[in-house]
């Protein structure tokens, strides 16, 4: 069976609840194709989920941008996988460059959030990709490999996993990889599945693409053969989000 486009909506820290409610409604009017053909799922802020969650049309979910982790408990400001569980809340972004970067979060813990997440029923979205420095030094792939590594070494199912590929230059700059730069690291993440996960996983695995991603980019990198999907932040907030639901038809 063939990977099923997925296109996330990451918000990121935006919005208020009027702003919410508009966004909302605009995917709500979104025509798109049926759930079968492309998964989408939105990531608002921890407060929204219930909102959007009560409001947003039956054949999206919602995802939180983070969990803590390991079980809840006295970690102040933390939101817990088993929180999001009991509020029915299916995917949650592990290891967005931003928290990597700002908030100094390792690949080890990134590893030990996705491997927790998944253990209590969660599907992740984990995050990967390389600074400009890196690329620059020519370490992309290997830094990829790392971080997929600690991921890799942590867990043993990877049906519940999405990887997104998000290099770090092209984060919300407006400078989107190349189709080919995109296919490139894709094609070599999927190779290093193969060689040190399975082929099946290597095979099965849904690799996405953020960084800068809009309605005018989205339908020639999603045409790229190990190109999954989208993860996107800014042009989720806007109409144009729709479009990009709908470059994967
Ligand atoms: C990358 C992406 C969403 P943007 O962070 O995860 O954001 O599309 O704004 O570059």
């Amino acid at each position: 069976m063939g990977r099923k486009f997925f296109v996330g909506g990451n918000w990121k820290c935006n919005g208020t609840t009027e702003e919410v409610k508009k966004i909302v409604a605009t995917l709500n009017d979104g025509k798109v194709a049926s759930q079968d053909v492309v998964e989408v799922v939105v990531s608002p802020p921890f407060v929204f989920l219930p909102l959007v969650q009560s409001l947003l049309r039956p054949d999206f979910h919602v995802a939180a941008q983070n969990c803590w982790v390991k079980k809840g408990g006295a970690f102040t400001g933390e939101v817990s996988a088993e929180i999001l569980v009991n509020l029915g809340i299916p995917w949650v972004i592990v290891g967005h460059s931003e928290r990597r970067a700002l908030l100094g979060e390792s690949n080890e813990f990134v590893g030990d959030k996705v491997a927790y997440a998944l253990s209590q029923g969660l599907k992740v979205i984990a995050c990967v990709g390389e600074t400009l420095e890196q690329r620059e030094a020519g370490s992309t792939v290997d830094i990829v490999a790392a971080q997929t590594r600690a991921i890799a070494e942590r867990i043993s199912d990877w049906k519940n996993v999405v990887i997104a590929y998000e290099p770090v230059w092209a984060i919300g700059t407006g400078k989107v990889a190349t189709p080919s730069q995109a296919q490139e690291v894709h094609f070599e993440l999927r190779k290093w599945l193969k060689e040190n996960v399975s082929a099946e996983v290597s095979e099965s695995t849904r690799i996405i693409y953020g960084g800068s991603v809009n309605g005018a980019n989205s339908k020639e990198l999603a045409a790229q053969p190990d190109l999954d999907g989208f993860l996107v932040g800014g042009a989720s907030l806007k109409p144009e989000f729709v479009d990009i639901i709908n470059s994967a038809t």
